[in-house]
């Protein structure tokens, strides 16, 4: 795979127009029923005498006679006589049992499984950090300013996340009339308000916790300006489309705070703004699979969570800091992007005593060339230079371009 981004490519142009199974231990000889017990006597004396602090344990007399009883007590599947009458029946007992308890059992490891989003680490491969960079501030747009983690020079190509900006903009600044062709923009307000606009009469505003999935496809042109007094803050992530996708009809998904699924559990708050985790889906639709999710950990909680091996996945600490990947890790602090390396899920530790706020986000590369020039996304140079002239000539989806300007 290439990737190609050249000459005045690299930054953003200013506009030219105004433009498991869990591993749990299969605790089977817990659920047993009590007739597979008889079957045997448990032979191995330190088996036996390992169960004497039970008694103790649970404040039961440790009489000598019972813990005598005890190890000769009859455990499961081991030594029985094959040749007692009740030996002849006992095995379909124990088939009936087996088939009886099969159902119940399945649901149980189900459950377990669906757990290990956030239950005990039972990952094979577990991510870990790779990379660590600190996302500084710019200055966009017209006097926005944005962090930008995804998308900076030494972080290019995490196909198919293309940026990833925290935006903090006050009033006038903002980010005016400007077109878009071949990704999706995703804008997660964490403060505040902003007001979009575009060529073709769709208006919205998001506040804090509202979401808006724009799939810009063959083109949008829209502006996207802060709509609160003081400081309007939120995440927006790139996300490149396939070859196939980059010319279909532009899309919007937006979804309100309170539509968003939303998971608290043990000292652990999350926002499925896309995938899954703790076994709830989000209704978003991802054109490029894609999994985002807007976790708080309160001090001392902890989260295991699922990644689809072959994706790229990345951390973005919004607020707080906390252990990512190896609970003997260096705490990682707000503004840092992690970059995580292969495997089949991340643990994330809060051993600091304030909140951890982090956007967990993952997607499956594209393994496509990419060509971008600003907000224009392609896979060849050509077209490339066919997005500026359908811009220019409003053409191929930007049509309504032409004449169209926004109202703030
Ligand atoms: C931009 C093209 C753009 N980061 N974060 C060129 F599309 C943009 C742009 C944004 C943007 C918008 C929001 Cl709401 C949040 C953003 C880039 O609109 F700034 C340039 N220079
Ligand atoms: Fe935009």
């Amino acid at each position: 795979m290439s990737l190609i981004r050249g000459g005045m490519n690299r930054g953003l142009p200013s506009f030219s127009r105004k433009a498991d199974i869990i591993q749990t231990q299969c605790i089977i000889l817990h659920v047993l029923p009590f007739n597979l017990v008889e079957f045997g006597r448990r032979t191995n004396k330190a088996a036996c005498r390992r169960q004497r602090p039970f008694y103790k344990m649970n404040g039961l007399p440790a009489k000598r006679t019972r813990i005598k009883n005890m190890t000769r007590r009859p455990c499961a599947g081991i030594n029985f006589n094959p040749h007692s009458r009740s030996a002849s029946i006992k095995p379909f007992i124990i088939l009936i049992s087996v088939f009886c308890l099969l159902p119940p059992c399945l649901l149980f490891f189900h459950d377990l499984s669906s757990m290990a989003d956030h239950g005990a680490p039972s990952f094979e491969k577990p991510r870990l950090v790779v990379k660590k960079v600190l996302a500084k501030s710019q200055e966009d747009g017209d006097g926005a300013s944005v962090r930008r983690s995804i998308g900076r020079p030494e972080l290019r190509n995490l196909d198919p996340f293309l940026m990833l900006d925290e935006f903090t903009v006050s009033a006038p600044a903002g980010f005016p009339d400007h077109p878009h062709r071949g990704f999706e923009t995703v804008t997660y307000m964490l403060k505040g308000a902003f007001t979009h606009q575009d060529f073709a009469g769709h208006e919205g505003t998001i506040r804090a916790g509202d979401l808006q999935w724009m799939t810009a496809g063959r083109g949008i042109v829209h502006s996207e300006m802060p709509a609160a007094d003081g400081e309007n803050q939120g995440l927006q992530l790139w996300i490149n489309l396939s070859s196939k996708d980059k010319m279909m009809e532009p899309r919007y998904q937006e979804l309100q705070s309170q539509e968003i699924s939303r998971v608290e559990k043990d000292g652990v708050d999350v926002r499925i703004i896309a995938g899954e985790s703790f076994g709830v889906r989000s209704p978003v639709y991802t054109q490029t699979p894609t999994m985002f999710l807007d976790f708080t950990l309160q001090p001392g909680a902890e989260i295991h969570q699922r990644i689809p091996e072959s994706w790229n996945a990345f951390v973005y600490i919004v607020d707080g800091e906390g252990l990512f990947g190896d609970p003997s890790a260096a705490p990682a602090a707000s503004h840092h992007v992690l970059v995580l390396g292969d495997g089949d899920g991340l643990s994330v530790w809060n051993r600091s005593e304030r909140p951890l706020r982090f956007a967990l986000i993952g997607g499956q590369p594209l393994k496509e060339t990419v060509v971008q020039h600003g907000p224009f996304v392609m896979n060849t140079h050509a077209e490339i230079q066919q997005a500026f002239h359908d811009y220019q000539y409003g053409m191929n989806g930007f049509e309504r371009a032409r004449k169209w300007k926004s109202q703030q």
